[in-house]
């Protein structure tokens, strides 16, 4: 019985030392790993997590030195545009307030807490003719959505890091510090013709040790000490960027939430270009409402935002990072549990 819990701990402890060496052989000190649908994207000190299970879908943000904010997808929801500016107000929820509806109504807003999503594996990709890393790829699929007259409705949310700095259509991406996520709708359940969707983020800064302020993507601060529910004021795009930045950050340290300020629609199975308009509020905890607006589409929306740092990351040569030193401990617990239960049997 001992022999055999001697044998289990040397095979373990060689799984950690193969662990070890793939990190290292790498040389990028890049880490990506999946868990019950969270996966950590770790580049040197910088962390970035993207999670679809449970409540609603989040996006995450975080340094080793405790810097962080969440992103989280909230919600959809079907508005009229009573006041015509093109983005999206709270009073605008209400689809029929000044006609009869034709048929029965349904919510026109649909919480991402009731789309259950399946995490669909890695992708990832090297650059060509060599064994550089240069981007993880992975897919949420949603497979049931638990909300009546939704049943159709199919959203895929993929996400992508690269490592060196990348342009995807028209979008400036930078490697190794900004997670990109294409959000793919189809089969939303449209109530009216001449109404549009906004789609919720809600950014939360995180760790109250920070300062942090939030800026709209004209640098303008947004006052998160108010509740300004009902009050969305439209943040204007820029004319030329494709990107449009809300930073968040304090003295030291900025970060940001990125949205392009187009989406691209599926017409007649060509594509086609429609602009995106933001609108945006505050629950007044320090936190702010994002309302991305699309125009009515009756096939396929992909729109692409992004979590992301304008710092470079931290790099220590000293030695193992510190994801390293849990996976290895990880699995010495492993080595010395089973090895406890092997002589708790004797
Ligand atoms: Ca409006």
């Amino acid at each position: 019985m001992k022999h055999k819990a001697i044998k289990i701990t040397i095979g373990l402890a060689f799984l950690a030392l193969l662990i070890v060496t793939q990190v290292n052989a790498d040389d990028q000190d890049f880490l990506w790993i999946e868990d019950n649908n969270q996966v950590t994207f770790s580049y040197y000190d910088m962390h970035f997590i993207a999670k679809a299970g449970g409540q609603v879908p989040k996006f995450q943000f975080m340094t080793d030195a405790g810097f962080e904010y969440n992103v989280m997808f909230h919600s959809l929801t079907e508005y009229l545009d009573y006041n015509e500016d093109g983005v999206f107000q709270f009073n605008e929820t209400g689809l029929w307030k000044e006609e009869a509806p034709p048929g029965p109504v349904f919510s026109n807003t649909l919480p991402l807490s009731s789309v259950r999503f399946i995490f669909n594996g890695f992708d990832v990709e090297y650059t060509e003719g060599t064994e550089e890393l240069s981007a993880v790829h992975f897919n949420y699929t949603s497979e049931t959505i638990n909300a009546p007259n939704y049943g159709d409705f199919e959203i895929t949310i993929v996400v992508h890091l690269y490592l060196n700095d990348q342009v995807v259509d028209g979008y400036e991406l930078i490697g190794g510090q900004e997670m990109k996520f294409d959000v793919i709708m189809n089969n939303w359940p449209w109530q009216r013709e001449d109404s549009n969707l906004a789609m919720r983020f809600d950014i939360i800064p995180m760790n109250t040790a920070y300062n942090y302020r939030l800026n709209d993507t004209n640098g303008n601060p947004v006052n998160t000490k108010e509740n300004t529910t009902g009050y969305e004021y439209k943040v204007l795009n820029h004319g030329d960027a494709v990107k449009e930045q809300i930073s968040i950050g304090d003295e030291q340290y900025q970060a940001f939430f990125a949205y392009a300020n187009q989406a691209q629609y599926l017409i007649n199975n060509s594509y086609e270009y429609k602009t995106v308009n933001c609108s945006v509020s505050s629950l007044g905890d320090g936190s702010v409402q994002t309302y991305l607006s699309f125009e009515h589409f009756d096939d396929e929306v992909t729109y692409d935002p992004s979590v992301g740092t304008l710092e470079d990351p931290v790099i220590d040569k000293a030695g193992f990072g510190v994801i390293e030193i849990v996976t290895i401990s990880s699995v010495s617990v492993l080595a010395i549990t089973l090895l406890s239960r092997k002589i708790g049997k004797k």
